[in-house]
């Protein structure tokens, strides 16, 4: 009897360990797990984001550069750059400077280019102000520009870089705006004071800062519904937002301006208006990865002279960059 009974055990044991071996076999090794795993998604850049502008304009570039700068060739290069929606103001100034050094070959005057669209950005200040306690960061523009998704972006920065931020969703119009802030908020776990719908922005935004001081924030970052240019009471209504916030010891170091990168002259005409109404002291620039007109930036800051701060490359949370002048240059026209 006792002879059977080990047998059995035995047989338990032989049969659990030949198991256990077989499922060592058929589980994926980490190695196998890695490489069926979906890649990571590549860190976003400025280059990347204006391939569209480059492959349109490199072509056109690329077949001038080739001939010598007679009258044909300045009138083919405004036209490139006029295609490329550097605007007509700007295009002028630039191939006029261009000409005006009198490159002797091809060569020459591609150089000479590259520094002249290089000047239009030079001198000025694009990091952003960050003064006052908190300090207070307001964000204009017209419908669907990019307002919302770039303050996602942003908030995720600063918190990033170890400045708790609050978040405002002073858009009280646009039905769904606030939950639309709100998702953003809880997803990248960064806090938000909402008011009610069709509430006065203005008091939603006072109460947001009074909020951040009291739980020690050191940014709020103020949503505001989008709105034509060419609205007056609109436009007034934003003035008194920025009004409110600078009131009761308070100071908006930033007013940026988001203009989506595909709209094309247009957002010339709408930095003009806002800068106006609320005295913008940067430009965003959104969508530039799904046009081949990036040239608007030069067209924006050439008229208007305020500095483009950052662009929007994408629709994901790291899909915002600081806006660099030479590397912008290098990816617009080539490095040189
Ligand atoms: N491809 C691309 N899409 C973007 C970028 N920035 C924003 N978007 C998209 O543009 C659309 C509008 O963005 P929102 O952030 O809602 O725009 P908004 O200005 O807040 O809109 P309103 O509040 O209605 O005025 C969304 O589908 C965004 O995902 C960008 O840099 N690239
Ligand atoms: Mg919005």
């Amino acid at each position: 009897m006792l002879l059977v009974v080990l047998i059995v055990v035995a047989a338990v044991i032989v049969l659990a360990a030949a198991g256990f071996v077989l499922w060592r076999r058929r589980r994926p090794r980490p190695t196998d797990v890695r490489r069926d795993a979906p890649t990571v998604p590549a860190p976003a850049t400025l280059e990347g984001g204006l391939a569209r502008t480059r492959r349109a304009l490199g072509e056109r570039l690329a077949g001038l550069f080739g001939g010598r700068p007679d009258a044909a060739f300045w009138s083919a290069l405004e036209e490139a750059l006029l295609a490329a929606d550097v605007g007509v103001a700007a295009t002028v100034g630039i191939v006029d400077r261009v000409r005006a050094r009198a490159p002797e070959d091809a060569a020459a005057a591609r150089s000479a280019l590259r520094d002249e669209v290089a000047a239009v950005f030079s001198g000025r200040d694009r990091s952003l102000a960050l003064r006052g306690d908190p300090a207070v960061i307001v964000v204009v523009g017209v419908n669907g520009s990019g307002k919302t998704t770039t303050i996602a972006k942003l908030a995720a920065q600063l918190q990033g870089r170890g400045l708790p931020t609050l978040l405002a969703a002073a858009d009280t119009f646009r039905d769904a705006a606030t939950e639309q802030l709100g998702v953003w908020a809880e997803r990248l776990g960064v806090d938000l004071v909402a008011g009610q719908q069709g509430g006065d922005p203005a008091a939603v935004a006072f109460d947001a800062r009074q909020r951040a001081r009291a739980r020690g924030k050191r940014v709020l970052v103020v949503d505001t519904a989008g709105r034509l240019h060419s609205k007056h009471n609109l436009m007034e209504e934003l003035g008194k937002v920025v009004r409110v916030l600078s009131r009761d010891g308070g100071e908006v170091g930033e007013v940026l301006l988001v203009l989506d990168g595909t709209t094309g002259q247009n957002a010339v005409a709408q930095a003009r208006a806002f800068t106006a109404a609320v005295g913008v002291t940067g430009i965003v620039l959104t969508k530039l990865d799904g046009t081949a007109r990036g040239g608007i930036a030069v067209a924006v800051e050439g008229e208007l002279g305020i500095p483009v701060k950052l662009v929007g490359v994408g629709e994901r949370v790291e899909d915002l960059l600081p806006f660099d002048p030479e590397a912008f240059v290098d990816a617009l026209l080539g490095g040189s």
